[in-house]
């Protein structure tokens, strides 16, 4: 795409630059800060991309159906997307197949992909979800289309000024920034500088026209109060341009792949979302800075990214409503008695302050595959054939990663296991220095399932998943940077003594010690000892073939890791050290009791990036305002048997508590494998310093990385970018 916007270009923008015209609310400097994706610059403008109805397009455009024939896409017996001709019929996503066919009985329903239990791919099975036992769903191909529009979307912004962030399977932000900078300069070179007297505190000139091209877009309007007859200033004029920018994307994902999208135009991520929510399908919407106030004013909190579960249900308990305009009448010490961090950042939110980065790093950090069992599995052979799928899922994931070219691979791999409301995970390292496969991964997952039932209380077993995390970059040799942790007495240990590293595989005498006294205690009744001892056979064999491997990277798992200590809590972390160092290498198991929720914004939100799961559509955006919506919707359907969560601290429909559970399931997992990227990435971080550190010669200052480069002799970070501007001259 050319870098001239096509608003831009027919717009009345191009009038000449009168001089001597009052000047702008905006500096130079605001103005240059945009080159550099400055977070603080008032005249940043983020872009927020959803598609429609989005795996009903995938059907749609997959079977070449006409977009306007209403299409639903089930999961067993419940919707799980819904076109919008068949939204015209009331139809929404919460109803099952049978309601929504009562609705509208021409309406297409499209199965998802399922893997059929003992096939080596999914495929599309019409009768699927006739078969919820025996079939586990496959999300693959919307994560196919999902990264063709990425790709698109990619390719229709110029490659150097491009900052896209992949939000979830089916929503894009880009900050778009640096672009309108570039074409705002072209169209107005006055603007380029130097600013008077050279000080890029003056204000720019006032922009040359009153009244900006908007074309088809939605406007939110201002109110009157905030400037609606007022001429348009440079914050205006860099959103008319980012309209533009967006229109294109659009236009170029649905010639290209056919999917129609709704955008949202603000400056900041959480404006623009809910812009790209305000009108669908296929409008985008702007919000200029001054309408700020008014959209949000009439708009309930609980909309807000974050403020759709939990948190925005104290926040209404606590203050007697749900309307923003309502909160904000609420003095920041009121909104502290929800905590002072959680309270700062609310006062922030409403007000629409959101200085949050669009973060390019789109890569994946880890892939989990699960499968909620009704009825519960009872054997170790049931669990294997289950496992099958899960590491043919997974690796037919990591391969589009690039593990075959060794672009990226996983260097841990875990099981987690339910029974009831009891969580156990199991881990190990993935051995570095043989290409991956998929045999090697089910090896590997049929020995953590192996320890699992040699713990004893396998069966029933509800839930199963399979995870591998801490991705990497091409690893060149077999010695990964967990390589180099092992040192000083451990290490002279390990090469005097010969002995074998292998924790999972071949667990210390006392580990094995107590799982015999497990064994004799509560170990499995009778008819369940052939199991037991196919379990141990399996650890067996297992060692025999996986030793080498594991001594590879083996000191991976003297970390938190996989350690006892689930971080449900991302504050937990600063006290991991002190544990870490409590926690016996061998001790892989992790008990996981589901725990609260709290997600309060000014921590990390986990994210599920990589997240696969049957139940996705309960745990696919846990903090999208949808979410909210769901929540209350459910509560409307009071004729129904309910049940209480106390995670959510509301009531819900009990014929959805299985999902429901699963959801808050999915989160801990999700939290905990962040967590455990986390620590990895510290681990790694820290032997790479170590390395760096011991190859430079005593006495000769920082290693590079360590944070000392890029300043100058006063000690003052030079700020990205500014190098290029003229001004700034004392
Ligand atoms: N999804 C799901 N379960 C949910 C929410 C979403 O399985 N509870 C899946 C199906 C959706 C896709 O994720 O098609 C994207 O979710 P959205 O919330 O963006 O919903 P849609 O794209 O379907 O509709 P909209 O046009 O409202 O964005
Ligand atoms: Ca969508």
């Amino acid at each position: 795409m050319s870098s001239q916007s096509p608003s831009f270009a027919s717009s009345p923008l191009s009038v000449a630059f009168p001089r001597n015209t009052p000047k702008s609310r905006f500096t130079y400097r605001q103005l240059h800060q945009l080159k550099s994706y400055n977070p603080q610059t008032p005249l940043r403008v983020i872009a927020h991309v959803d598609l429609d109805a989005f795996y009903a397009q995938c059907e749609t455009v997959r079977l070449g159906i006409d977009p306007t024939v209403p299409l639903g896409v089930r999961q067993w017996q419940s919707l799980i997307a819904v076109n919008y001709p068949a939204r015209e019929y009331g139809i929404n996503r919460h109803m099952t197949s049978t309601e929504a066919l009562k609705a509208c009985p021409d309406l297409i329903l499209q199965h998802v992909a399922t893997w059929k239990e003992g096939d080596e791919k999914w495929a599309y099975h019409q009768d699927a979800y006739k078969h919820i036992a025996t079939h586990k769903v496959s999300l693959d191909p919307y994560r196919t289309e999902s990264r063709k529009i990425l790709r698109c979307i990619k390719e229709a912004l110029p490659e150097p000024e491009q900052r896209v962030e992949k939000a979830s399977i089916d929503e894009v932000f880009m900050d778009l920034s640096a672009q309108v900078h570039t074409i705002l300069l072209e169209g107005y070179p006055e603007l380029r500088g130097p600013s008077p007297y050279n000080d890029p505190s003056e204000y720019l000139p006032k922009v040359p026209t009153t009244v900006l091209d908007w074309k088809a877009d939605a406007l939110v309007d201002t109110g009157e109060e905030d400037g609606e007859l007022e001429d348009p200033d440079w914050d205006d004029v860099c959103m008319a341009i980012a309209s533009g920018i967006v229109r294109e994307v659009r236009a170029q994902v649905k010639m290209q792949l056919g999917y129609t999208c709704s955008g949202g135009i603000a400056k900041n991520k959480m404006i623009a979302k809910l812009g790209s929510g305000y009108k669908k399908p296929n409008q985008q919407t702007v919000i200029r800075s001054r309408a700020i106030k008014h959209f949000l004013g009439d708009m309930k909190f609980t909309k807000i990214r974050m403020l759709g579960g939990k948190l925005g249900d104290e926040a209404v308990a606590m203050f007697g409503t749900d309307k923003v305009k309502e909160l904000l009448e609420q003095p920041l010490e009121q909104l502290k008695r929800l905590g002072d961090d959680t309270g700062s950042w609310l006062y922030s939110i409403i007000r629409g302050e959101d200085n949050s980065e669009v973060n390019p790093r789109t890569q994946i950090k880890s892939m989990l595959s699960a499968k909620s069992f009704r009825p519960a599995i009872n054997s170790f052979e049931q669990g294997v054939r289950w496992l099958r799928i899960f590491v043919a899922d997974i690796f037919s994931r990591c391969v589009e990663e690039g593990v075959l070219e060794n672009k990226r691979r996983p260097k841990t791999i875990t099981l987690h296991h339910r029974q009831g409301t009891q969580t156990r995970s199991r881990g190990s390292p993935i051995p570095q220095g043989k290409p991956l496969s998929e045999a090697v991964l089910f090896e590997l997952a049929k020995n953590l399932l192996a320890h699992i039932v040699v713990d004893g209380r396998a069966w029933p077993c509800g839930n199963l998943s399979l995870s591998v995390g801490g991705f990497e970059d091409g690893i060149t040799n077999n010695k990964g940077i967990g390589s180099f942790l092992v040192r000083g007495d451990e290490a002279k240990a390990i090469l005097s003594s010969g002995r074998s590293r292998v924790s999972v595989g071949e667990p210390p005498a006392k580990k094995r010690r107590t799982k015999g006294n497990i064994k004799n205690f509560f170990g499995p009744p009778s008819e369940e000892k052939n199991e037991f001892e196919t379990a141990r056979a399996v650890l067996r064999a297992h060692q025999t073939l996986t030793k080498d491997g594991y001594e590879e990277d083996v000191e991976e798992q003297d970390d938190a890791e996989f350690g006892t200590h689930a971080a449900e809590d991302p504050r937990k972390e600063e006290q991991m050290p002190n544990e870490r160092s409590k926690t016996p290498p061998e001790v892989y198991t992790r008990f996981t009791a589901n725990t609260s929720q709290a997600g309060t914004p000014p921590l990390a939100q986990p994210q599920n990036e990589g997240i696969h799961c049957d139940t996705y559509h309960t745990i696919a955006r846990p903090h999208s305002p949808k979410q909210g919506s769901y929540s209350l919707r459910s509560l409307h359907q009071s004729e129904i048997e309910t049940y209480f969560c106390d995670k959510c601290n509301m009531r819900l429909p009990a014929t959805g508590k299985s999902e429901h559970d699963d959801y808050h399931y999915a989160i801990d997992l999700s939290k905990e494998m962040r967590y455990q990227e986390r620590a990895a990435q510290a681990q790694a971080t820290t032997a790479k310093k170590t390395l760096i550190a011991s190859k430079l010669p005593k006495g000769r200052g920082r290693p590079p990385g360590s944070g000392g480069e890029g300043k100058g002799g006063n000690g003052k970070r030079v700020e990205k970018g500014q190098a290029k501007l003229v001004f700034g001259r004392p």
